[in-house]
């Protein structure tokens, strides 16, 4: 045993290096900074323990067993009529079993815990933040202060942050992998999303899905910082911005990367415009509302849009005092 050890270890100890070093620091999804990253992080942590619990004697087992029943090993004995214990068929059905029953129980307890459109728990109001990705980069509007900007996010820190998403073009993935998992935006459909910060700070948002040629730059920062420099932010970008208009919006859907940008309006209800040109009167789209907040068929085309934005947060009770 001891010979296997003296080859095992420093081979170990290399590979632990490889691993460990070089790659520090680009743990993201392992160091979150708010409620939901943090929620994921510990189902990560006991998922990879529970199937730890099985793979690391199995692998250990089958290097153990494929030594010590080597064809030159007379010590041990050789049985090939053998063919049935009722104590290992217990072990290797029972432990599995368990496991797998444990597995389970928490995935099903996070899974409903962290869907994407639970509200987080909060004294304060979220902000609500409407995400479009076009290609290739990311149209962020905020309907309540009625500014907008592109590849750039400011929200306060401490506050729950409602994020609305779709996209107008390619299936894209909204992704900050420190607050959260990724959530898709889509064409004609609006997801609801929920995050939040619990520090300030800078962190990394990107595309997580494959667009396309320039897909690599929909990357953005996410700007966390205090209520007083988010309000200052938000004055300031409506005092010293350009309006989007309408004509400006397409011009910005037009294949393409971009800077940094913020405009101090964008045409009303324009998130909503983008969701809805792709419904041709169909039901509403939504994945996690209830469908009898939508009009009828008939009603859609003469919908308002501003009683639009009212539907979309009917699903849940949560929003009654949106
Ligand atoms: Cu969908």
């Amino acid at each position: 045993m001891r010979r296997y050890l003296r080859v095992l270890t420093p081979l170990l100890i290399m590979v632990m290096a490889v691993m460990l070093s070089g790659c520090s620091g680009q743990y993201l999804v392992l160091d979150p900074k708010g409620p939901i990253g943090e929620s994921q992080r510990d189902l990560i942590y006991i998922s990879a323990i529970l199937c730890a619990v099985i793979l690391v004697p199995v692998l250990i087992m089958t290097a153990v067993i494929v030594w010590r029943y080597r064809e030159n090993n007379k010590k041990v004995a050789y049985k090939p009529k053998w063919e049935h214990s009722t104590k290992l068929e217990t072990l290797v059905w029972g432990v599995p079993t368990v496991i797998i029953i444990i597995l389970a129980a928490f995935t099903i307890k996070y899974t409903y815990d962290l869907e994407p459109s639970k509200a987080i728990a909060s004294e304060h109001e979220p902000v609500t933040i409407e995400v479009t990705s076009l290609d290739w980069k990311w149209l962020f509007t905020y309907p309540d202060e009625g500014i907008a900007t592109v590849n750039y996010l400011k929200f306060p820190e401490g506050v729950p942050i409602r994020f609305h998403l779709t996209s107008d073009q390619a299936m894209n993935s909204f992704w900050i992998p420190q607050l959260g998992g990724q959530i898709y935006t889509m064409s004609g459909m609006a997801m609801t999303l929920y995050l939040q910060a619990d520090e300030a700070g800078e962190y990394y948002g990107s595309g997580a899905n494959f667009t396309g040629e320039d897909f690599s730059k929909m990357t953005f920062k996410a700007d966390a910082v205090s209520n007083e420099d988010y309000n200052a932010w938000v004055q300031q970008v409506k005092s010293s911005s350009p309006e989007l208009t309408m004509d400006g919006y397409h011009k910005l859907a037009e294949k393409g990367t971009s800077d940094e940008q913020s405009f101090s309006s964008f045409p009303k209800g324009l998130f909503q415009q983008i969701v809805m040109q792709y419904m041709n009167g169909s039901d509403m789209p939504m994945h996690h509302g209830n469908s009898e907040s939508a009009g009828s068929d008939k009603d859609m085309g003469d919908m308002d849009m501003d009683g639009m934005d009212k539907d979309m947060d009917m699903g849940s009770s949560e929003h009654a005092n949106h």
